[in-house]
This record gives structure tokens, sequence and C-alpha cells, in this order.
């Protein structure tokens, strides 16, 4: 038949064609690192982001109102949206068909898209599909256009190996991908349904009435869900402040300053003394903030000011309110557009947007619109600048309690309180010397009998541990049990804290193994990731893990961390004593040396934090008033991994 020539003609036309654009995909399958950041698991998502970017850019430039996205039971990904489709026609320039040009050059981005819409695919600007393709086992993309359904698929790393296949006739308009990502490439294949689920969710309010359906059809997890905010970031706003008391019901800012669209929404929160504030740059999240952000603190700060001063609540002697008293208990969304030309993101992780008109354009809608949202809601500016006075007040309490602390520790000698708490090293060596924070005075004196007292200290702690996470900087500054854990660390605190200045290379907690033991872990880390948090960035704070049983034979001793390891260390022994620990008091101090505290024998497990953004979600969560949710959060997510890090998972609210 004449198919077959036919198919022979195109095929060496593609070959040709081929030759140099392939070349362009090897070079991304050489150094994936360098389009894709990484071939984690990181990386593998960061292939979804990148196709499902796209389908939100048609969205955005008023095309399409429907995203899908399947994990198919393969672990491959298909993605759908009924924007226009991508043209199918021969690309002038490159005489190919423009999808082949989309999906197999490099570089081939954005010069399509003749409507001037944002990009919102922050780093690959357009190159997205290809460094997908190039990545992938098979890319498979489906056209809806001009009547005509338009196929064609790219098979190992991006090649063409056919020509397009007319599917007939159609009535919709839209793009459908479906690709799987190369096992050769990529450490792991296996997608993480809440990590995309998480995302989605994002995209879907940063786009008010986009809908986008996510489903997973792997065996065994099979589940869909639907994503569509008619309220757009309003919505997000008040997700995010449903359980802290909102004061307000959520302003929304909106407007077009220099080019850059802005839209702002914010709520108050009586039950919170933070910030909590999440920004947005062509609906890329911008973790480390940036012009914008600075932009939208200097106009909510000055609105304030001149409201406050405007209803008489400031007087003309009385000092500004400072940015962190009018922002104490802020929730918000500032999510900005910007044209691909104005965009410069800065910091390592290039999270941080660096564009100046940024800052102007922000602040002037905020100011502007703040002000506004003040006058018209008079009761409630009452009440929030009486937040911001008894802020300023506390602020200023703590800073007189923080000059006390450096006063103490200035001190050579000690408070009665602090003496005799602390048993120091020997030596003065910051580099070598460690600090145990243990639970209970007599857990605290075994470890003191126990230790090596050339570089190893003891704190013990006596009855709980202040809930740093429900209490203000004053009160925590008034704990006992604190300021010694500060005191003898001796670097600081808050803002002024100085990792390098710790008088330990290893602060040490050293619980019971139980709930309480671990309650008390959580309530230590919760200081240490408020206050000293470069204490556990510069992984300086580890957890001690003491055994759980003890396993006597006649003159041999051993002792077992699981169960199944006392399963394992028994075998078929008889006459074996095994002694259950309770805790650490009912270790002797040998014991105690042996199993936990002597370097080379003991195991220690580095505290890193998984994902800065949620930790301080998950630390409300943990530090709650219900009892509940908190055993379950530590069951669920205090894990021990490989690596021997105690991660504070990531925690997905679950509706
Ligand atoms: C920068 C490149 C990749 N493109 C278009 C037009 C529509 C369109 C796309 C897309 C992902 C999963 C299904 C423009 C833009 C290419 O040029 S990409 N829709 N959807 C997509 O990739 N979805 C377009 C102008 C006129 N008509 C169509």
């Amino acid at each position: 038949m004449a198919t077959d020539d036919k198919n022979k003609k195109v095929k060496q036309t593609y070959d040709e064609d081929s030759i140099q654009v392939l070349q362009g995909l090897e070079a991304v399958r050489k150094r994936p690192g360098m389009y894709i950041g990484s071939t984690d698991s990181r990386g593998l998502h960061h292939l979804v982001w990148e196709i499902v970017d796209n389908a939100i850019d048609e969205a955005l430039s008023g095309w399409g109102t429907l995203i899908n996205v399947i994990i198919e039971p393969d672990n491959s990904i298909t993605v759908s949206d009924n924007g226009r489709g991508i043209p199918t026609g021969i690309h002038k320039v490159e005489k190919r068909p423009t999808p082949e040009v989309i999906f197999n050059t490099l570089h081939a981005g954005g010069k399509f898209d003749a409507n001037g819409g944002y990009k919102v695919s922050g780093g690959l600007h357009g190159v997205g599909s290809s460094v997908v393709n190039a990545l992938s086992e098979y890319l498979t993309v489906t056209i809806y256009r001009d009547g005509k359904i338009f196929q064609q698929t790219y098979r190992n790393g991006g090649k063409v190996i056919e020509k397009p296949k007319n599917l007939g006739d159609t009535r919709k308009t839209g793009t459908t991908i479906h690709f799987k990502p190369d096992a050769k490439i990529f450490s792991s294949t296996n997608f993480d349904y809440k990590q995309i689920a998480q995302r989605m969710k994002e995209s879907a309010f940063l786009i008010k009435g986009l809908k986008i359906t996510l489903e997973d059809k792997r065996d065994g997890s099979e589940k869909i869900e639907e994503f569509i905010f008619d309220n757009g970031i309003k919505e997000f706003v008040t997700t995010m402040t449903k359980d802290k008391s909102p004061i307000n019901e959520p302003a929304f800012f909106v407007g077009d300053v220099l080019g850059i669209h802005i839209e702002i929404s914010l709520q108050y929160c009586a039950k919170s003394y933070n910030e909590n504030v999440l920004s947005f740059v062509n609906n890329i999240r911008t973790r480390d903030g940036g012009t914008h952000e600075v932009g939208f603190r200097s106009g909510i700060t000055r609105a304030f000011n001149e409201h406050a001063r405007m209803v008489g609540a400031l007087k003309d002697k009385d000092p500004n309110l400072d940015g962190g008293d009018v922002r104490e208990g802020i929730v918000a969304i500032v999510s900005i557009r910007i044209p691909e030309q104005l965009l410069q993101f800065e910091g390592q992780t290039k999270n941080k947007l660096g564009t100046p008109e940024a800052k102007q354009a922000v602040e002037s809608v905020t100011y502007e619109q703040m002000k506004n949202f003040m006058a018209e809601n008079g009761k409630i500016s009452e009440s929030l600048i009486q937040k911001a006075l008894t802020a300023a007040k506390a602020r200023e309490k703590a800073r007189l309690a923080r000059d006390e602390v450096r006063m103490v520790k200035q001190k050579t000698s000690k408070p009665a309180n602090l003496i005799g708490k602390l048993t120091p090293a020997q030596y003065k060596d910051p580099s070598r010397n460690e600090l145990f924070l243990v639970e209970g005075d007599s857990a605290g004196g075994s470890a003191k009998q126990g230790r090596d007292r050339t570089f190893q200290a003891i704190l013990p702690l006596r009855g709980k541990v202040l809930n740093t996470a429900k209490v203000k900087v004053e009160e925590v500054l008034k704990n006992e049990e604190i300021i010694s854990i500060i005191n003898a660390i001796g670097a600081g605190f808050g803002a002024d804290f100085d990792a390098s200045k710790s008088n330990y290379d290893k602060v040490i907690i050293m619980t019971d193994a139980d709930t309480d033991g671990a309650h008390i872990q959580t309530l230590l880390l919760t200081f240490f990731f408020r206050y000293m948090k470069d204490l556990i960035d510069a992984g300086k704070v580890y957890i001690a893990t003491p055994p759980l049983y003890k396993i006597a034979y006649k003159n041999l001793v051993e002792y077992a961390w699981t169960d199944e390891e006392l399963r394992m260390k028994i075998g078929n022994q008889r006459n074996v004593t095994i002694q259950r620990y309770k805790g650490l008091g009912e270790m002797n101090a040998e014991q105690l040396w042996e199993t936990t505290m002597c370097p080379g024998k003991r195991t220690l497990i580095r505290v890193t934090i998984a994902e800065e953004e949620l930790a301080e979600d998950r630390m409300m969560i943990l530090m709650g008033d219900d009892v509940e949710p908190r055993r379950e959060w530590i069951e669920d997510n205090v894990v021990f991994d490989a690596e021997d890090s105690f991660i504070l998972e990531d925690l997905l609210a679950d509706e």
C-alpha cells in the first residue's frame, strides 16, 4: 500500500531534521540537574510542574477553565487542559509541525504565545515541555484544534520516531500530554500524591475559578480530588485562619501598577502572635520573599500608622507602631503577576524576587487599599490598633527581659536558681563539648556520674518544659528552665541568637523512650525551632536514643532498642533475664554511659527540618490544646529515617 512508502519517506525526513535537534535534547539527558535541579523525587515532580505550568499559562491567558492531572497505574502522568490547543501547523522557521518544535527543540518556548500571556514556569521559561520530553521514556501529545485531533508520540528521551497522526474530527479544543519519566534518569519514579495535591490546590487558590482535578489510578491508592475556589486567595486565607479565630472577613486588594498585577488577601487572627505571609510571583511560591513582600509590609505599616493617628489612637508625641507590631496575627497571601521581561530572581535557590518595581507597585496598592479598608471598618480597625499597641508593649517588655538575660549571662556569679543546675564540662572546648538536656533529676544524677566529665555537661530539666508556641516571648524569658538552657548554650536568643557562639558542638536531648519523653522532645524542639533555629540549621541539635531492654546472661549484658532486636539477641538461649526500661532513671550510671552517652557506642539522631514552610504549622498542631491529634502527630510524623535524622515530616492538611 501507498502508506508504507509514505511512512518511509516521512521517517527519512524526520531523521534528517532531527540530527541537530536531538543533540539539543541529549544535553538535557547528560546534565538533567541543570534543567530540573536534581534527579531525585524532587526532580521527578518538577516534570509535572513544568507541564501543568504550561496548562496554567494557557488558562491565565484567558483560554481554558479546566486542568486534569492523572497519576496512571504505571506512574506515568497525564495532564490535559481545555485551552486553544498547541498550534499544529508547520512552523515557519523550522519547517516542521509546531508541536515537534516545542517538544523536540530546547528553547522552543515563549515565542509561540502570541497573546503576551504571563509565563508561570519561573525557572525554565517555556522550555519545560522539551525538557520533560527529553527525560521521558515516552511522551504523547494529543491536540484538539481546528476541528481535528492531532497526535504524536516521542520515545527514548524525546526522539521523533513517527509522524503526527490525525485521529479524526472533534468539536473540542485543548491539549493532552501523557508522559512516563525515564527510569534510567530518575532515582525514584514513584509520584507522591500529597505533594502533587498540595501544589494543585495552591494553584487553584491562586487562579480563581480554575478547576483542577487530580486522580490517582495506582493500584491500592485510587482516589480523585477536585480543586476549585470561586473566592480565590480569599479562600486560601480563610483556610489558613480557620482554627485561629479570625478577627475580620478577609480583605481583598487588587490593582495593576507599573505593568504588575497585584492581588492580596489578608485576615488578622486573635489566636496568633505570628505573621504568616505567603507570597507568589506568577503562581510560583517565593519562599524567601523579596521586593513584593517588602512593599507589602511597608504598605501595611504606613496605612496602619496613618489611620491610628487619624483616629487619635496615636498622639503627636507617640512614636510610630513598628512593622512587627502591626503584623502580629496577620495571615496574608500576596500574589503578583509580572511580565517575563521584568522577572528577576535572587538568592541561592532563586526563591526571592529581586524586581525593584515590585516593591513600589505592591506598596502603593497595599497602602491605598489598606487605608480604605481601615476607614471602612472602624470597629475592626480599632481592635487591630489595640492589638498592635499591646504587641508594642510586649515587645518593649521582651526587650527588657532580653537585657535581663544578657545581664544574667554577663554576671560571673550566677543567680542562686542557676547554681547547681548545670553540671559543666571540665574543659571549655565548644568544638567538642556536649550538653545533655536530661528529663528528670534522677536520670540527671545517673548522667552526671556516668558522663565523661572532660567534655560532657548535664542540665537536668525539672517538671514540664514550657510550651513556647503558646506564650509570648516575655513569658518564655521568665521561665527558669528556658533561661538555664539559654545561659548554658551561651549564644543568645531569638533574633540575637548566634549559633557560632554556642558553648557546645552538640546539644543532646535525652528523655525516656515513652510518649512523655517524646512530648518533652517536641516541646524542646519547639523552643529551639522558634528561638534558636540556627542551632538546628547548624546541625547541633540531637536526640539521644536510650535502649528499651537490658538482656542479661550469666556474665554478659546486652541491650536492645526494638522488639525485633530483642528477639534476635535472645535467640534460643535460656537463662536470660530481660529488663524493660521504663525510664532513664532505671539505668545506673554505667549502663547509661555505655548505651546512650558514650561516643562510639551510642546512636545520636541529628534533628533536621524537613520542610521549613510547613514546620510552623505543624508546631501549631502539635502544641494545640487537643491531646489526641498531638499524640497522633507524634506517631505519624516523628520518623527515624535511614540517615538517622529526626525529621519533621511533611504534613498536609487532609481536607
Ligand atoms: C511555550 C509553549 C509551550 N502553547 C501555545 C498555545 C496553547 C498552548 C500551548 C498549551 C499542558 C498539558 C496538557 C498559543 C506554549 C505552547 O502556543 S501549551 N496550550 N497547553 C499545555 O501545554 N498544557 C497557543 C497561541 C494560539 N493558540 C494556541
